[in-house]
């Protein structure tokens, strides 16, 4: 039978060739990756989870106040959609769109949502956020809330976090708001240790990755022959993250190969971090204005409300 071979496999391969090689880091999140992720988010070392809850929890009706009532929640990159229930302690909204990659996840996370706020109308869609964002049929198109936490937004490289941005303008009307969650420079030692977690939860995440890969283009990664690296990138202000081969091996594919040499990396994931400056200058060159900054008391994590 010929080989005939798809976009996304076509995609991967070329990221495979590159040099360094890399993988997209969306391909974390498979369903095993995608609860490795909600390990991640419990662990001391990773911050940004609880610090993001703490400054919801307190400023929450602060964010009420600002949006008023009746509006539609659009959270992107929703996942177990935890933080949109708690958001929803302090905001009402008639209408919620939980939007993410992994599917099984997020549908799991709209029945929870639906089940605690029966008259809440809900809607899960699986969609890559690097494309156009598309709503259920029936979401009113005023009065809409897009929100997108964890700091996600820092996994785009800035030209593609703008263009998402923008794109996440496009959803809204000049009443409507982006609630978006940020992890912000600091001490780069706070900042290692969230990604090299004592447990090796990061390290077991990056390396799954090679596993998903494997179903995806029936290539033959072995994840034991990888080291998990991860370290502060100063001047481009983000964490990175590597997987690193222990020796010289060959990886195969349907109609290909590469050979790594020991050392040799594969660039998994770039996680940019912002100063308030950098923040609202991307947010303003994205059409946003009028934004509202909420801190912890570290000032480690900002979550901003900008009306688009
Ligand atoms: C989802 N994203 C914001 C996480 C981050 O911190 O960049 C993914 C992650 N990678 C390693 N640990 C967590």
């Amino acid at each position: 039978m010929p080989f005939d071979p798809t976009p996304e496999f076509m995609s991967i391969i070329c990221d495979l060739n590159r040099n360094p090689a890399r993988i997209d880091p969306k391909y974390f999140y498979d369903d095993h990756g995608s609860a490795l992720f909600e390990q991640i988010t419990r662990l001391p070392e990773y911050y940004l989870t609880r610090t993001e809850l703490t400054i919801l929890d307190k400023y929450g009706s602060q964010i009420n106040h600002v949006i008023g009532q009746g509006v539609s929640l659009i959270e992107l990159g929703a996942g177990n959609c935890e933080k949109s229930r708690a958001l929803c302690k302090h905001i009402r909204p008639v209408h919620f769109v939980a939007i993410d990659v992994a599917e099984e996840f997020v549908s799991e996370g709209v029945r929870r949502m639906e089940s605690l706020h029966p008259r809440l109308v809900c809607h899960a869609v699986a969609a890559d956020l690097a494309k156009p964002i598309e709503l259920p049929a029936g979401i009113p198109s005023s009065k809409r809330i897009v929100f997108y936490p964890g700091s996600s937004i820092g996994n785009f490289d800035p030209k593609s976090s703008r263009a998402l941005l923008e794109r996440c303008h496009a959803l809204l009307g000049a009443e409507d708001w982006l609630l978006l969650g940020v992890d912000l420079v600091k001490d780069p030692e706070i900042l290692e240790a969230a990604y090299n977690d004592k447990k090796g939860v990061t390290a077991q995440f990056n390396k799954n990755v090679l596993i998903h890969i494997n179903r995806l283009i029936g290539s033959d990664f072995d994840p034991d022959q990888w080291r998990h690296v991860a370290f502060y990138n100063a001047v481009d202000s983000r964490m990175e993250m590597h997987l690193e081969a222990k020796s010289d091996t060959v990886v195969s594919w349907p109609s290909g190969k590469r050979k790594f040499h020991m050392g040799e990396g594969i660039h998994t994931e770039n996680s940019y971090k912002f100063t308030l400056k950098t923040l609202k200058d991307r947010l303003r060159q994205a059409g946003f204005q009028h934004t509202n900054v909420w801190m912890d008391e570290h000032q480690w994590y900002a979550l901003t409300l900008s009306r688009a």
